[in-house]
């Protein structure tokens, strides 16, 4: 959690400034809440030590799309980090220089910081050494100085290399940082620019338990997958923000509000765009923040309770480095008249840029959008007259509003809410309102309103006449006999890649990790098979392989692909049943395999693959998880009594760890097969370094596809005799 990370760090850090240190070096960031809760960590370990350093920030790329192993783009993660103190950014480890400078240059043409890298010398062969010489090196690192990318420069393989680099230097000028952004950076996992010329940005509502009694329903019943899609319907109509709110008598809001952001930041379709953290709950606002890696928007603080208040939650929302909102309340109530909005904006915005340092591109105000047409009058249309004030008044501070409010006496009337909204926003824009909270589904445009429909709204919305109210009210009753009440948009819109094959939808499904038909396209596609195991080997593992390929051509990242293995992962539970019936009578199993990723390792979203697959073939599994060490593999092999062993791994550490488990097995005098995966290892380097030390089969697998069929070879002593000389001659 984060708070473990911070605990953990602050430690640390507190160690290395007692030590002496002259600079904090956050590096190898591939997740950028971990790298926030380590920023907030040095902050309070230097406030405690009472001594400051420059804390300096190396991200690392993990595949070619240049985004973090979590998922963010650069630019995404420089607003994540925007609040810090920071004295440097730049890259490390992840490829050589030559792939490594696009991705600097993006730092470079943003980041308002000096900027540094520490390139390794290309990416290790097979047998994870580094082919790259030290002179070679040299000739890609020359560009970066030549071309003012960088400050700060390092290699992450050996000295021999950084030895080249003081002869590049010498006379060439340094970077220049780039200016300090003037506009509203958000960030989900890609980048929001809240840029003037950028007219309007609509943060959807319905992710609010007090604003849509579907959603409400859902997280009461813990139906997440579900309340997930609205987020994500929320997204695909055009939200560029999702608002998520809680707070209700009956819910454990903080709870349900870690659970809910936990489960968007693994839904890449959602976690794109940043959070509004809604509640009016101060715990809930922090549980919120300790669960986001992009830069997101506090919903909200106020002066309701005074400046002491007001101040403490602005310096800690400035702290996990996020944007807020704030409502026009003060110690007497809610602004209502477009004077006190004024005034208790104006306090607001002087206290957050005066006392706080806050940055005034992040300050959002709210000035109440209030019901109309409710007889109230202080409701009336104040709100866009402050919006005016505030955009020429308070520079850099943004506007928005709760937009659906405004209708709620119309309730039971889309049609005429939607209008009513639209009117709204046509004019709050033209004054210079810039986010909203909407239902991004509405379908009402401004310009088709019918002319007489649009003047009485128009009389309501700028308060222009005594009667406005009756007016609209008589028109809303005729026009709900004629529409019946319903929506502009009545039929629900269906996806167009619904209407293609079955095997295309299964398909489309796992790429783009949809779980919500998979029992209905499922069923419909068993029937064109012999055997339920054959639809995994017929149209997904064709649409695995798809996903494989695009992530390796940087068209997919990671979280994208985990969420596709999910996905598989349910399709697999749906036949799994069927699989079962389907075995023969009596038929035992095909054989027993024992699953590891090795010591020093994490990673296993391909050895699960691998365990899905060869279960729905037949095999019984035993995984041992990630980070196991060589004896328990060597003592569950034997207790288990497995028939083959496969070891997963990542990274080029793994390598070698591996060739230490084969050794084990050896000495332990064992005779069970070995199946090698994963992206560094290679049939070089099973051939030459691990099959030497290890006298039983010891075959190199290049993806999931082919591990049934070896298994299946090496369980038959005719045909094991076949592929160990196979093997051997190759
Ligand atoms: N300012 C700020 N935050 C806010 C508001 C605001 N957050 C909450 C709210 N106001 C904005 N969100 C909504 C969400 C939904 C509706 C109105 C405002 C809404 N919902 C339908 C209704 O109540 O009729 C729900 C119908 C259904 O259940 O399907 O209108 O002003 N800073």
């Amino acid at each position: 959690t984060f708070d473990e990370l911070v605990a953990a760090y602050r430690e640390q850090m507190e160690a290395l400034l007692e030590g002496g240190v002259d600079a904090l070096l956050i590096e190898t960031i591939f997740d950028t809440l971990n790298a926030k809760a380590a920023i907030f960590a040095a902050e309070k370990a230097m406030e405690a030590m009472g001594i400051q350093v420059p804390v300096m920030l190396s991200v690392t790329v993990s595949d070619t799309g240049g985004r973090t192993l979590s998922g963010q783009t650069l630019e995404a993660f420089l607003a994540s980090v925007q609040h810090a103190n920071i004295f440097s950014v730049g890259l490390n480890c992840s490829f050589g220089a030559r792939q490594l400078k696009p991705f600097l240059e993006q730092l470079a043409a943003r980041a308002p910081y000096y900027i540094s890298a520490y390139p390794n010398a290309g990416l290790p062969n097979s047998l994870g050494q580094y082919d790259q010489t030290p002179a070679d090196m040299a000739h890609e690192v020359k560009e970066y100085i030549q071309e003012g990318l960088i400050n700060i420069i390092g290699c992450g393989t050996t000295d021999a290399y950084i030895a080249e680099y003081p002869a590049l230097i010498a006379g060439a000028a340094p970077h220049v940082p780039a200016p300090e952004p003037e506009s509203l950076w958000l960030s989900g996992l890609e980048l929001l620019e809240v840029t003037p010329e950028k007219n309007f940005i609509n943060v959807g509502e319905r992710c609010n338990v007090a604003g849509s009694r579907k959603f409400l329903r859902l997280v009461n019943e813990k139906k997440y997958d579900e309340a997930l899609s609205i987020a994500r319907q929320q997204v695909e109509d055009g939200a560029q923000v999702v608002d998520v709110n809680m707070d209700d008598g009956l819910l454990d809001a903080q709870a349900e509000m870690t659970t809910f952001l936990n489960l968007i930041a693994s839904e890449p379709e959602i976690a794109r765009v940043p959070v509004m953290i809604d509640s009016s709950k101060w715990d809930v606002i922090v549980a919120g923040l300790k669960c986001l890696q992009g830069k997101s928007i506090v919903n909200s603080i106020s002066l309701k309770e005074g400046e002491e208040v007001f101040l403490e939650h602005a310096r800690i929302i400035k702290q996990y480095g996020a944007a807020t909102v704030v409502m026009a309340f003060d110690e007497k109530g809610q602004a209502d008249t477009a004077a006190r909005k004024i005034e208790v904006c104006e306090r607001a915005y002087r206290l957050l840029v005066d006392k706080v340092g806050f940055n005034p591109h992040d300050i959002i105000f709210d000035p109440n959008v209030l019901a109309v047409a409710t007889g109230i009058e202080e409701h009336n249309n104040y709100a866009v007259e402050a919006t005016g004030w505030i955009r020429k008044n308070l520079p850099g501070a943004h506007v928005s509003g709760g937009v659906s409010n405004l209708s709620f006496s119309f309730r039971g009337n889309n049609y005429i809410r939607e209008a009513m909204h639209a009117v709204f926003l046509y004019h709050a824009i033209q004054q210079g309102m810039d986010m909203g909270i909407v239902n991004p589904g509405t379908s009402v445009l401004y310009s088709d309103i019918p002319a007489d429909t649009l003047e009485k709204i128009e009389d309501v919305v700028l308060n222009r006449r005594p009667d406005a109210a009756e007016r609209l009210i008589e028109l809303a009753e005729a026009l709900k006999e004629t529409m019946g009440g319903t929506s502009a948009q009545a039929a629900v819109k269906q996806d167009a890649w619904r209407e293609e094959s079955v095997q295309e939808r299964l398909k489309y499904a796992l790429m783009k990790g949809i779980g919500d038909y998979l029992e209905q396209d499922l069923a419909e596609a068993l029937p064109l098979y012999d055997k339920a195991v054959d639809v995994i080997e017929g149209p997904l593992m064709d649409g695995m392989n798809y996903v494989g390929e695009l992530f390796g051509a940087g068209k997919m990242f990671l979280p994208q692909v985990v969420k596709t293995a999910r996905t598989m992962k349910k399709a697999v539970a749906i036949l799994q049943p069927i699989i079962e019936s389907e075995k023969v009578e009596g038929s035992s199993s095909a054989g027993k395999v024992l699953l590891a990723t090795v010591k020093g390792d994490v990673h296993d979203i391909g050895k699960n693959i691998v365990a899905v697959v060869m279960a729905c073939n037949g095999y019984d599994i035993v995984d041992l998880g990630v980070m196991v060490p060589a004896e328990t593999i060597v003592q569950r092999a034997i207790e288990e009594k497995v028939d083959m062993i496969g070891l997963s791994g990542l990274i080029t550490p793994s390598l070698e760890e591996m060739t230490h488990v084969a050794a084990e097995l050896e000495k332990a005098g064992l005779d069970i097969p070995l199946l090698i995966g994963g992206a560094t290892t290679s049939k070089m380097h099973t051939a030459l370094k691990i099959a030497p030390v290890y006298h039983a089969p010891v075959v190199h697998l290049k993806d999931a596809s082919q591990n049934a069929s070896v298994a299946s070879r090496l369980l038959n002593s005719q045909m094991k005799a076949e592929l160990i000389n196979e093997l051997d001659a190759e």
